[in-house]
Order: C-alpha cells, then sequence, then structure tokens
C-alpha cells in the first residue's frame, strides 16, 4: 500500500541530521513524505563553532489548522527533534486529530546522548517529552533518553540487568513498544533492543570506533520506512541498523566529514533490501 507518513523535526540546514536525512530516506522507502520542521537551523548544535535558529513553534498551529480544513491524514506520524515544550504540545495535537484509522506513531526522543543532553534542552523539556514518548505506539530511544524519560541514573558500563530494568521502567510508565539503540554488551560490538509486548529481541553487529553525529536520525528513518513496508518490528530494527552501519562504513575514510554520515551513499542498498 502507498502510505503517506508525516514526519516532524527541524532542518538544520548543513550537518546531515534530522528533516534532511528523514525526508530522503523515508522518499527512496517508496513513502510519500510530509514535513513539518520545527524550526530552521543553520547548521546542527553538535561540534560546530555556533550556530543560528529561527523557532517555527508559532507556525505550527497555523498548518496544522489548515491542514484540518483539507482533511488531509497520515498512515503515520514520525517525531524526532523539536525546538520546545509548546512544540511537545502543539505535536500531541497533531497526533491526536491527524492521523488516519490505525496510524501508527514513532517517537525518537531525540534529546540526548553519551549520557548528556543537548544544548537546547533542559529538564523541563525531558519532562515535557515524557507525555508525548508514553502515548507513542513505538518509542525509539538510546540509552541516555531512555534513562532520562525512565529517571534511571545514566551509566557507562552496564550489563543486561541494567537494560532489563531500563526498560521496565519505561514498560511501567506506560511505554508500549521500544526500539533500545546502541545497547552494546561486548567489545567491539553494539545492537538494538526490541521491547515488545513483553518480548524482548537483541539484534547485535559490528561498534564501529568513530562515533558519528545524525546516525540515530538515519537509524530512525530507516527503521520508519522498513516498518511502513510491512516488516515487522524486529525486521524492520535490524534493517536500519545493517543500513547505519554501512552509512557510517562509507564515510570512515573522510575525516573532513566529521558532522554526519554519507547516508547516500548506502540508500541503494536500503531499497534493494525492501523491495
Ligand atoms: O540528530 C539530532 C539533532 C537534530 N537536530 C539538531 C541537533 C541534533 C543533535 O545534536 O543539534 C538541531
Amino acid at each position: 500500500m502507498y502510505q503517506k507518513v508525516l514526519t516532524i523535526q527541524d532542518i538544520s540546514c548543513v550537518g546531515q541530521c534530522s528533516t534532511t536525512v528523514a525526508l530522503p530516506i523515508l522518499s527512496a522507502c517508496g513513502l510519500e513524505t510530509v514535513i513539518l520542521p520545527t524550526a530552521i537551523l543553520s547548521n546542527h548544535t553538535a561540534g560546530f563553532k555556533g550556530f543560528t535558529v529561527h523557532d517555527l513553534t508559532d507556525e505550527i498551529p497555523v498548518i496544522h489548522r489548515q491542514w484540518q480544513e483539507e482533511g488531509i491524514r497520515f498512515h503515520a506520524i514520525y517525531t524526532g527533534y523539536l525546538g520546545s515544550c509548546e512544540e511537545v504540545t502543539h505535536v500531541k495535537n497533531i497526533i491526536a486529530t491527524m492521523l488516519a484509522e490505525g496510524g501508527l506513531t514513532v517517537v525518537d526522543p531525540a534529546m540526548a546522548d553519551n549520557g548528556k543532553l543537548y544544548t537546547a534542552f533542559d529538564m523541563a523539556y525531558v519532562e515535557a517529552m515524557k507525555s508525548l514518548c508514553f502515548a507513542a505506539d513505538i518509542l525509539l530511544p538510546n540509552i541516555t533518553e531512555a534513562c532520562l524519560l525512565a529517571d534511571v541514573e545514566y551509566k557507562e558500563s552496564y550489563d543486561r540487568a541494567y537494560i532489563d530494568a531500563i526498560l521496565a521502567g519505561l514498560a511501567k510508565k506506560g511505554a508500549k513498544t521500544v526500539v533500545l539503540t546502541g545497547v552494546s554488551y561486548e567489545e567491539g560490538k553494539t545492537g538494538v533492543v526490541v521491547y515488545e509486548q513483553g518480548r524482548y529481541s537483541y539484534y547485535e553487529h559490528q561498534k564501529i570506533a568513530r562515533g558519528c553525529h545524525g546516525t540515530g536520525d538515519v537509524y530512525a528513518s530507516a527503521f520508519v520506512g522498513a516498518l511502513l513496508k510491512g516488516r515487522t518490528t524486529p525486521e524492520a530494527a535490524k534493517i536500519a541498523a545493517d543500513y547505519t552501519v554501512q552509512c557510517i562504513l562509507n564515510t570512515l575514510d573522510d575525516p573532513a566529514h566529521w558532522y554526519g554520515v554519507k547516508f547516500e551513499t548506502a540508500l541503494p542498498d536500503l531499497i534493494r533490501e525492501l523491495q
């Protein structure tokens, strides 16, 4: 079935993250992709000397009202980096009114990594995000975000019991399906835990030494693409992991490309996988 997905996140003009990776990846997966930018930044906030932001919070309800006039509906809504607590409220309103029957919501909290909140956010934002995250059909956090949402202390080194406790904490607060990324139990390996209807699965793959910006968004976009093309949650989690690893591998030989990954170079592999 031809499906229409709405993705709500910022446009970082330079830096290969959020909307500038979600739109091409979802389109390549064969999905009609509608964008709703939450802010326009000169570049993303991680690693550049600075950045400019034009916040679009006030524009969101204006666009929403117009879409409602037109009777537009989406088969899925996938949200990423939002700019403010107020935007979280607007996004909840959009989800409540714009989904087609049986439509799916995927929320990537996109607010923290490596034990730290991104520059633009504070704990008030985390609190606001909780209501959005726990209402989603699929929540797609990394470990840092999962800890913030579950009120569990972040640890650099951990075991299976720690990961189980985070997932139990999320489930207790209302999370339905959780796809937890960046779970590494062994040197040189990392993976994704899928928690769905009380069952766990784990897909382990190689861990590439160099950390790359934007890979969370590349992963989430490929995951949503695979899911909407009919794959199960664990299958989509694996397809997105393999694609993200390939994107990183295709970037490794170019140290000047520190700000993102060359996700375009692996799109043919992703398209082939979904055919
Ligand atoms: O990839 C997450 C992300 C999205 N958008 C902006 C960011 C970041 C991560 O730092 O700064 C603006």
